[in-house]
C-alpha cells in the first residue's frame, strides 16, 4: 500500500484532475488519467493564487507537514523524501513544519499570502510565498479546519468535534474575524 503515492498510474496518493461531467480533461498531464499531480501522503487543502498557480497543504507522517505549488505531472515525493530532503525527479516543499506539527487542512489564498488553518497546530498560519515566511494570525478557539477569504473579511470553521479536540458549549463554529492582524493568544 505505502508505495502506492509513487505509482502515477493509482489514484491514491494524487491529487485529481476531473472535469464537471467525470471526465478526464484533455490536458491533463497524463493521458486518460484524472491523476494531476501524485507522491502525496495527505493532502487537505488546495487553494489558487491570482495567477492560476496552484499550492496545496499536506500531512506529514509525523511533523514535517507540507505546503507545496502543484504543477502538472509532478511528483511530490511520498515516501521517498521529507522535509528537506531532495531528488532531482522530485518536488520538495516550500515550506514545512520540520519536527513540529501543523496537521494544515484548508487553504485560502489573499494578497501574496496564504493562510492555512491547522487542527492539531491549534491555529491560523499565514506563509508569505514571496519572503517565505510564516506566522500565526489566529488561535485560541481549538482545532481548525478551513479559511474562507472574501473581500477583506475572513471566516474560519472549527472542528473541535471531530472526536479528537476539547469542544466548549457552542462548537463548532463559524468564526468572522474581522481584522487579520489581532486575536493570537
Ligand atoms: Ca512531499
Amino acid at each position: 500500500m505505502k508505495n502506492e503515492a509513487q505509482q502515477s498510474e493509482i489514484l491514491a496518493g494524487s491529487i485529481l484532475r476531473i472535469d464537471l461531467n467525470g471526465r478526464v480533461p484533455e490536458d491533463n498531464p497524463l493521458e486518460d488519467s484524472y491523476v494531476f499531480s501524485y507522491g502525496h501522503r495527505n493532502p487537505q487543502g488546495l487553494a489558487w493564487d491570482e495567477n492560476e498557480r496552484l499550492y496545496s497543504s499536506e500531512h506529514g507522517p509525523s511533523g514535517h507537514d507540507e505546503i507545496n505549488r502543484i504543477e502538472a505531472g509532478q511528483n511530490y515525493g511520498w515516501l521517498a523524501i521529507t522535509g528537506d530532503a531532495t531528488n532531482t525527479a522530485m518536488q520538495s516543499p516550500l515550506f514545512h513544519s520540520g519536527n513540529n506539527t501543523w496537521a494544515p487542512s484548508g487553504i485560502s489564498f489573499h494578497n501574496g499570502n496564504l493562510y492555512v488553518t491547522g487542527l492539531r497546530g491549534n491555529q491560523l498560519m499565514r506563509f508569505n510565498l514571496e519572503k517565505e515566511e510564516m506566522e500565526i494570525v489566529f488561535s485560541g478557539e481549538g482545532r481548525l479546519r478551513d479559511v474562507y477569504i472574501e473581500n477583506d473579511n475572513m471566516y474560519v470553521i472549527t472542528n473541535n468535534r471531530d472526536g479528537r479536540g476539547t469542544p466548549g458549549e457552542q462548537d463548532d463554529r463559524l468564526l468572522h474575524l474581522k481584522n487579520f492582524e489581532v486575536h493570537t493568544e
